[in-house]
């Protein structure tokens, strides 16, 4: 009896033509069920459903379990380890030098408010157009769980010790400094993290997205307020976040009246479905008021805090030419000889 042949269907293509497959990196070897692993899950779908060109990326990172994680997603695009808490230096030379890649930082809690407070603080007052993920949990997982400037006060390690210190909130920190979207999510809300990873990569600005990702190793005992437990009991929405990219269909599924939508540079809108009603991502100080409330409370409010769409990035303040500085002949970036002997002989 002939046969009739059956046809594989064709594998499922984003709209630049690629398998979601070109958005993976190499195995992970961080440890199972480690929140940075949900993380890079999530940048892989993101990048895939929006259509990014891998080779249009550059990830950047520095030390620690967390910026290990760039090998484990978009291995097709460009990536550099920097130095300890030194990541936000690299990061603008790099997108200085060429303002055509997209640049995806992803860093620790240690990495960033511990050795890295320096760099990290002067990096969000220039808003350079960059995506800036901190995978937060408390620790420094990579050196066997220290606690991090981002541990909050009474919270206990592994081994018994208490933490005394204040924690640094890295949203209020990013707002006062002048970053120009800032928002918080959780690496286990996979819709939340998902739909503003997406609306981060429209943004032109820099994007802090600070997310609790509990260290299953040494930060998700009893006692310590990154753990999955306590997160799940503590975690507080401000709205429900849903993007529609400018090149898909506009979904619509709020009600009227009960939603902010934020227009995007490239004319994406982010639809914040709002539970409290009063909530305006465009008010600085209300942000600073509202993370500073849920922090006198006790709660982890995620959401976003606030986005400014009309601020100059800093490639835009320094008015640098279209083309990669990188890719300009020396003839280009070279002052004349006629210029050069100008000025010399101006110091004569
Ligand atoms: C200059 C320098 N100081 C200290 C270290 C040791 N060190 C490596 S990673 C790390 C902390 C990483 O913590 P975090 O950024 O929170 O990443 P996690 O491992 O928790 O994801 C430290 C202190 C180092 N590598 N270099
Ligand atoms: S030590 Fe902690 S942060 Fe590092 S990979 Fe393991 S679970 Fe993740
Ligand atoms: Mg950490």
């Amino acid at each position: 009896m002939a046969t009739t042949p059956t046809s594989t269907p064709a594998p499922k293509t984003n709209r630049i033509g690629l398998q979601v497959l070109d958005y993976r990196g190499g195995k992970t070897t961080l440890c199972a069920g480690c929140g940075h692993n949900a993380i890079s899950e999530r940048i892989i779908d993101a990048f895939y459903e929006m259509g990014i060109q891998p080779e249009r990326v550059m990830k950047l990172s520095g030390i620690g379990c967390s910026s290990k994680s760039p090998a484990y997603f978009m291995n097709r695009s460009h990536s550099f380890n920097s130095v300890h808490g030194r990541m936000p230096s690299v990061a603008t030379g790099a997108t200085l030098a060429n303002q055509t890649m997209l640049g995806l930082a992803v860093s620790g809690d240690g990495d960033t408010v511990s050795i890295g407070a320096g760099q990290f603080v002067h990096l969000m007052r220039r808003n350079l157009p960059l995506i800036y993920i901190v995978e937060n949990n408390g620790v420094y997982g990579l050196t066997k769980g220290q606690f991090s400037a981002t541990a909050d006060l009474g919270s206990k390690l592994k081994t018994g010790v208490i933490n005394d210190l204040p924690p640094i909130d890295i949203c209020a920190l990013a707002v006062e400094l002048g970053a120009t979207f800032v928002a918080r999510s959780f690496s286990g809300d996979k819709k939340q993290l998902h739909a503003l990873i997406k609306a981060s990569i429209a943004h032109k600005g820099t994007v802090l997205l600070d997310v609790v990702s509990p260290c299953v190793t040494f930060n998700d005992h009893e006692g310590s307020t990154k753990s999955y437990k306590y997160m799940k009991e503590h975690e507080e929405a401000i709205h429900e976040v849903g993007f529609v990219p400018h090149f898909e269909d506009i979904a619509v599924d709020y009600e009227p009246g009960s939603a902010t939508e934020v227009r995007m540079h490239d004319g994406s809108l982010l639809t914040l479905r709002k539970l409290n009603k009063d909530y305006d991502p465009t008010d600085r100080v209300h942000a600073m008021k509202t993370l500073m409330e849920a922090d006198a409370r006790g709660e982890v409010l995620t959401g976003v805090f606030y986005v400014d769409t009309q601020k100059k990035n800093f490639v835009e303040l320094l008015n640098l030419v279209d083309e990669p500085l990188a890719t300009l002949p020396d003839d280009r970036v070279r002052p004349p000889k006629a210029v050069l002997d100008k000025i010399m002989a101006g110091l004569q």
